[in-house]
């Protein structure tokens, strides 16, 4: 027999997880036989995760939508027959044509987030696409928008210390991150300070893998964090542990933020977060007095009513300190802010015409019912790299949203997905080793390349090729809608930029990765000196005139749709919407709280449609403290409904100590399909005080049993 030979190609994780890892594609005879983490990528080490370790068995997925299809049965049926490419285009652009005709062009509403986070496949095309038509502006805030909010007020667009410069870290705070498995490549340099005398502390409302291999778990209520970090402050103060030079060169507001935190002692953080006051005490003296100390921020920390508040207080830290003095010492939230991606250009915010509503992507369920945006009805959605029927929060009315026959539904994806599963029309789209791109990378301060080298299978074709198509037929002429792959990527990164000095798409496609020019992880301490980049040049621990808005990567497409209102110039703890002590009544009905984070197999909704990704998860699992079971007559394995007005999901009780009493955790990404329900059934919709972000962390809940 002949040997064929194996070719391996640079390929970049294109999934919405900060590790963004540097991979290496085996393509033998014409098709990806192989996946490998890159060996030279300082934090990918060679190594995937168990999502992605046999991504070569998503490519090739007997489910893999292959061809564009158009619905033939009832809506949610999933019956669908196979149609050409120039068919499903034709009947989408004559739909179109006829809405815009009848109702303008806000009547169409696209819907995506970073499903896939390619510059050119992932942000790019569809964006630029629905500007040009003058679409309904879809506001996405799903993952770190109050976040980005409150640490742009704070420090500015700074990336903080170099998940790498961790390794010289003596003390590791990680608040709210599940870094085993949802960081896994930052989490190797932790375990490596770690090993070197760093001491490790987990702040999580639960014993989440990552809590479990912690020096120190400390486990606040949910949604208490702002709390339980204005105490720390306090302390810090109270007990003379500042770096007062440092406070005083580079930071403004200290003696406003000294005169807030006078009240908020330990004892009263003790009754917020149910953390004793001397254990308060003694974390921020360990972290104030132990440096380089650096605190790596999970998105779950903005995920109630103050979250974007937690997130202020939390970002004072280390400037308190003096922690930024040193190289590993500072906090560490999205290192996105010093990449010099060209969003402008990608995304095009100059198309959108002067006051066109926005709709926000986490209230799509109340805008496509009861809660309708002012203007013309929504007639038309289009969906890609997005899944929100599994993924934002009041499902139910999403469902009955997309279940009624006027609204013309048209989706773009791997699979049929919970929400596909009601499109009009599916379009097959290609995936990771099929395309050309850069994947956008939030989590380290490298680029990431990712090769095209198979074809792919059946019919599907690129999201930018669908949209240069689309484009095409509505009879769009603007340059993105022109640009080769190639030509995109030469236009999406400001390659003049001194953080690419040295760097070209060549030598990206030879090497594959690059790290950006903005210092090395054994010398980066950024703001040594101060040199904030906010308009004052210093860390603010107050921002007086601040005003709500929305920040991140689209920040251009929102300045001056939506102003907001004036926030609180100071940091401080701002209750949950949803419980005891904000709702009692709500409190009675629903006791418990719950908390929804990732599952470690699969990555948001992706790969919970594959078998042996269900298998490594384990079927919906609720973990529950063994009070609150008893309290219901459950026990361990028995099958339970978890329930509040908004909708009901089911799952088997796993009893734990793992949660406090009042607590429950189930994690996210089951499908609805496959599934009674979903976490999401659950989840508010209400969104956070900055940046419009979701309240996934801020819901209340009853459980009772199933059978
Ligand atoms: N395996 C896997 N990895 C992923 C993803 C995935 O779906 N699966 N998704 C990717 C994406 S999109 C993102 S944004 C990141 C997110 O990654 P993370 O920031 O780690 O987010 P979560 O897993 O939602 O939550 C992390 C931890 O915060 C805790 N938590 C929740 N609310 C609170 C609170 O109020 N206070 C405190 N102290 N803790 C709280 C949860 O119990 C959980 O253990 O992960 C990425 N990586
Ligand atoms: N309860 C709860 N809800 C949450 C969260 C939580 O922690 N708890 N986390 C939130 C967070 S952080 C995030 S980021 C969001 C994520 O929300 P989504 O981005 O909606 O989540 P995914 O499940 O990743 O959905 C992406 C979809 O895009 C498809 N896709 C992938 N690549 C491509 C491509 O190249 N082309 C096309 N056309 N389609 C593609 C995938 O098949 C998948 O169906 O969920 C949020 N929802
Ligand atoms: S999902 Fe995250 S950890 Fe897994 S391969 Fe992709 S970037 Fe790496
Ligand atoms: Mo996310």
């Amino acid at each position: 027999m002949v040997e064929t030979i194996k070719t391996m190609h640079h390929g970049g994780c294109p999934h919405d997880c900060p590790d963004t890892c540097s991979m290496v594609f085996e393509v033998k005879d014409g098709k990806l036989a192989g996946v490998k983490g890159n060996p030279d990528h300082p934090m990918t080490r060679g190594g995937l995760c168990v999502k992605l370790k046999d991504y070569e068995k998503r490519h090739y997925h007997p489910d893999r939508l292959l061809y564009p299809m158009r619905r033939t049965g009832p809506k949610g049926s999933k019956q669908f027959e196979r149609i050409s490419w120039d068919e499903a285009l034709d009947e989408i652009t004559t739909r179109w044509k006829t809405i815009i005709a009848g109702h303008g062009p806000q009547a169409i509403l696209p819907y995506s987030y970073l499903g896939n986070q390619g510059l050119v496949h992932g942000l790019n095309g569809g964006d630029a696409f629905f500007n040009r038509m003058g679409a309904t502006v879809t506001e996405r805030t799903f993952c770190g928008e109050g976040s980005s909010t409150a640490w742009l007020l704070t420090v500015g667009p700074t990336a903080g210390v170099d998940p790498e410069s961790f390794i010289h870290s003596k003390y590791i705070i990680i608040w709210a991150c599940n870094s085993v498995s949802t960081n896994l490549h930052h989490w190797h340099i932790v375990k490596e300070a770690q090993k070197k005398g760093a001491k490790v502390v987990v702040i999580d409302t639960y014993a989440s893998k990552t809590a479990k291999e912690a020096d120190w778990h400390i486990a606040p209520k949910p949604g208490t964090d702002g709390a339980l970090a204005m105490a720390m402050i306090h302390t810090i103060i109270e007990e003379g542990l500042l770096d007062q030079d440092y406070v005083d060169h580079y930071t403004i507001g200290f003696a406003e933020l000294k005169d807030r935190a006078s009240l908020r002692t330990p004892e009263w953080a003790e009754a917020v977060t149910g953390i004793p006051a001397v254990v308060i005490r003694t974390l921020a003296r360990e972290y104030a007095m132990t440096q380089p100390a650096a605190i790596r921020m999970g998105v779950a920390l903005e995920r109630h009513k103050g979250g974007g508040q937690t997130i202020r207080a939390v970002s004072c830290l280390p400037a308190l300190t003096g922690a930024w003095r040193h190289v590993g010492g500072g906090a560490l939230q999205f290192p996105v802010w010093e990449h010099p991606y060209r969003f402008d250009v990608i995304c095009r915010p100059d198309l959108i015409p002067e006051g066109t509503r926005v709709v926000n992507a986490l209230q799509i369920g109340r805008a496509l019912t009861d809660e309708p945006p002012a203007g013309p009805p929504i007639k038309s959605m289009m969906c890609w790299n997005a899944n929100p029927v599994t993924q934002a929060p009041e499902t139910d009315k999403i469902v009955n949203g997309l279940m009624n026959e006027h609204l013309f539904l048209v989706s773009a994806e791997h699979f049929i997905s919970d929400t596909a599963l009601y499109a009009d029309i599916l379009l097959p789209a290609s995936m990771g080793a099929e395309m050309e791109d850069m994947i956008l990378s939030w989590g380290h301060l490298y680029l990431t390349y990712n090769a095209k080298c198979v074809n792919s299978p059946g019919e599907a074709i690129p999201n930018n090729e669908i949209f240069r198509r689309l484009a095409q037929r509505m009879g769009y002429e603007e340059d993105n809608f022109k640009w080769s792959d190639s030509e995109c990527l030469e236009q999406y990164v400001d390659w003049n930029s001194p953080a690419c000095e040295g760097i070209d798409l060549d030598y990206l496609r030879k090497h594959g990765f690059a790290r950006l020019n903005v210092g090395t992880k054994d010398n980066r301490a950024p703001h040594k000196n101060g040199n904030f980049p906010t308009p004052s040049g210093k860390c603010q621990f107050k921002a007086k005139g601040a005003v709500n808005f929305v920040p991140g990567p689209f920040r251009q497409m929102y300045d001056g749709f939506q102003p907001g209102e004036v926030l609180d110039p100071l940091p401080d703890y701002v209750p949950s919407r949803e419980s005891a002590s904000t709702n009692p009544d709500l409190a009675l009905k629903y006791p418990l709280s719950i908390v929804s984070p990732k599952s470690h197999g699969f990555l948001n909704s992706c790969y919970a449609n594959m078998d042996n990704k269900i298998q490594g998860q384990g079927e919906q699992f609720v973990l529950i403290n063994a009070i609150d079971a008893n309290n219901r007559g459950i026990k361990n394995g028995d099958k339970v409904r978890v329930y509040n007005d908004r909708g009901c999901f089911e799952g088997n009780a796993k009893i734990t100590d793992d949660v406090n009493p009042g607590l429950i955790i189930a994690t996210l990404g089951y499908w609805r399909q496959l599934n009674k329900g979903t976490v999401n059934s659950i989840s508010s919709a209400e969104l956070v005080n900055m940046g419009n972000a979701p309240s996934f962390s801020d819901n209340l809940v009853q459980l009772e049993s199933a059978c």
